[in-house]
């Protein structure tokens, strides 16, 4: 076959698969329960109103618990790629299938869209863009490239916005309000509209952060430029953004524990003990280490971005067993042997 034919043939096949919906076929989504999450999943929904929409986290995911829901009729946004799905939906650097899984992938009939995108909800936003009206979501999707990629400035952060808040009242320990404001976001009322609605949610919200950022304030020590936050026990939970803001240009980066050391990852009013690590996306010199190498040091499920990423905190010994406040330490202390080593270690190429 000549090199002309061969592009044709490319060309006729490409064109058939533009033609057809990346959504054939498709019942339900599992998203993550983010704001990003579920904007990519309203956006599926808004497409397919019959879609089913169900919220997880990516270490249900990984840990295998949702292998019996995940077949060619799911749609994963937002999450770990899983070889069994239909649609693959993400922008986590660490959970791009390699070239060989996606070739599989795709042979067995699963689209992949799998894109460079500060967020998820863009990839699926650019992906329907032009097969429906979902001009009401542009004003809100410059705000969750922000959040989900750390686009965010100081004085937004510390402005404490309306969809700020909206980004924080989402939790898998309140799945009505996710299906809700998922809901919403498909049914194309306005931004406004929507953040109304929950007028009385986002108030109690706003004074819960200057609550917490007190908390936050009294349980964090900056080590080697690593502000450390350990919010273990307590069962409050912080994202990056409020540590990094409130330790200062001095904190290269932040980990934050939270979570339980009796937690489980199937219970989200309990969860397993966890960290997280984001870069300090406040200071004017952009971050130059790898935080995904901390992610990754012990826990195997570990990941996300080099500037956002999480796991799960191991046992010394790696076995099944209970976890105790000595684990932690360890972690911690071989998490701080690495960062102390991150001009050889982790420096992102
Ligand atoms: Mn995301």
């Amino acid at each position: 076959m000549t090199n002309t034919e061969t592009t044709y043939k490319f060309k006729l096949r490409m064109s058939w698969a533009c033609m057809m919906s990346p959504l054939e076929g498709i019942t339900k989504v599992i998203t993550d329960s983010d704001l990003d999450g579920l904007i990519a999943a309203a956006i599926l929904k808004a497409s397919k109103s019959d879609i089913e929409v169900y919220f997880a986290h990516p270490a249900l995911l990984r840990a295998g618990s949702l292998d019996h829901i995940i077949d060619r009729h799911t749609a994963l946004c937002d999450l770990p790629f899983h070889p069994s799905c239909g649609l693959y939906l993400d922008h986590h650097i660490t959970n791009k299938p390699s070239e060989d899984e996606e070739k599989r992938f795709t042979a067995e009939g699963g689209i992949c869209v799998w894109r460079d995108t500060p967020s998820a909800a863009r990839a699926a936003y650019d992906l329907m863009k032009d097969k429906l009206d979902i001009s009401h979501l542009e004003e809100i999707m410059p705000m969750v490239d922000a959040l989900d990629s750390g686009g965010i400035s100081l004085q937004d952060f510390m402005d404490d916005g309306p969809v700020i808040q909206l980004s924080r009242s989402l939790s898998l320990s309140e799945p009505e309000h996710l299906q809700n404001v998922m809901n919403q976001f498909a049914s194309g009322l306005t931004l406004e509209q929507i953040l109304f609605s929950h007028k009385e949610r986002l108030d109690q919200i706003r004074d819960e952060r200057k609550r917490i950022a007190g908390i936050v304030k009294r349980n964090t020590v900056i080590f080697d430029g690593l502000a450390i936050c350990d919010l273990s026990e307590s069962g409050i939970r912080s994202n990056g953004y409020l540590i990094t803001a409130l330790a200062g240009d001095e904190a290269l980066a932040c980990c934050v524990i939270h979570g339980y050391l009796d937690g489980s990852i199937e219970d989200p009013d309990r969860p397993a003990l966890g960290a997280s690590f984001y870069a300090n996306s406040f200071r004017a010199e952009q971050n130059r280490f790898d935080l995904s190498k901390l992610a990754t040091l012990l826990d195997p499920t570990g990941g996300g971005h080099a500037n956002a990423c999480g796991c799960r905190i191991q046992s010394q010994n790696n076995s099944d067993r209970k976890l105790t406040d000595i684990d932690k330490q360890y972690n911690l202390q071989k998490w701080l042997d690495l960062w102390s080593e991150r001009e050889t270690k982790m420096v992102k190429i």
